[in-house]
């Protein structure tokens, strides 16, 4: 998979995202990173890549122009026939997630536009985004950190990229469950006992507990992947008896307070 990030700071995205097990994919070449200066293809002689904005209002906007030779020059260099799919990062996007991460995994190439400023002229991208996408609720200075975060997600998918033992977790995720806490040595530490049943080698049961702390962690926190989840009938009533605990506490509480 090649990545290519057209951005006016590439490199704050080279910088980020060369360590670790992306790091490990790049130099086994299964992914590349490409990070492109738009501010290369200004034309303005002083280097300028923003105007200010038809209908006034505040900051700036960055110019179609220039994003526009960008891309072109990206796409002519990359020798192939298809056009790759070009995602813009923007709080006004689809909301990713980890099946979108899997669904453009399957891409030979993509193509990241990192805006800044108040935004990008509209008419670069009906010509050349195929898709918007945002990465939660909240506003970015640019979309560069968006950016690092869905090449981070995507590269996992791609083939070849996580060791055997590290696809694990992903795949739980996948599963509507959060992950059950993990635990190292030393056994005690700060009066806190790793839980006892981590320490009895007993294969079955320490799986069993496992699941069984994924389903109270999503219960707490994101209730709503729970629907989602494929439960064991075992696991069902775990739960089940969870919630009826719970609804116990709530009475309790309520007839206390009378
Ligand atoms: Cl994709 N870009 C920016 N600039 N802000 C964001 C975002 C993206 N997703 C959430 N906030």
């Amino acid at each position: 998979m090649d990545f290519h990030v057209m951005t006016l700071f590439p490199e704050m995205i080279t910088a980020g995202l060369h360590t670790s097990i992306l790091g490990r994919a790049m130099d086994a070449g299964i992914i590349s990173l490409n990070a492109v200066n738009i501010r290369d293809y200004s034309e303005d002689k002083h280097r300028h890549v923003d105007d200010y904005p038809y209908g006034g209002g505040a900051g700036m906007v960055m110019s179609a122009e220039p994003i526009s030779k960008c891309y072109e020059d990206i796409v002519l260099k990359r020798m192939k026939r298809s056009r790759p799919r070009v995602i813009y990062l923007t709080p006004q996007g689809r909301v990713f997630n980890q099946e979108m991460a899997k669904e453009f995994a399957q891409e030979e190439d993509l193509i990241f536009l990192c805006g800044h400023y108040e935004g990008v002229d509209e008419r670069v991208l009906d010509e050349i985004v195929t898709d918007r996408v945002s990465i939660g609720d909240y506003v970015l200075s640019g979309g560069e950190l968006a950016s690092m975060v869905m090449i981070d997600a995507i590269s996992r998918m791609v083939p070849g990229v996580l060791t055997n033992e590290e696809s694990g977790s992903t795949e739980s995720f996948e599963g509507n469950l959060l992950e059950y806490p993990q635990y190292t040595r030393p056994e005690v530490w700060h009066d806190r006992k790793v839980p006892e049943v981590l320490l009895s080698g007993h294969h079955a049961k320490i799986e069993e507990w496992r699941r069984q702390q994924s389903i109270l962690r999503t219960h707490q926190v994101r209730p709503e992947l729970l629907e989602g989840a494929e439960l064991s009938k075992k696991e069902k009533k775990f739960y089940r008896e969870l919630l009826e605990k719970e609804q116990e506490m709530i009475e309790k509480n309520a007839s206390e307070e009378n």
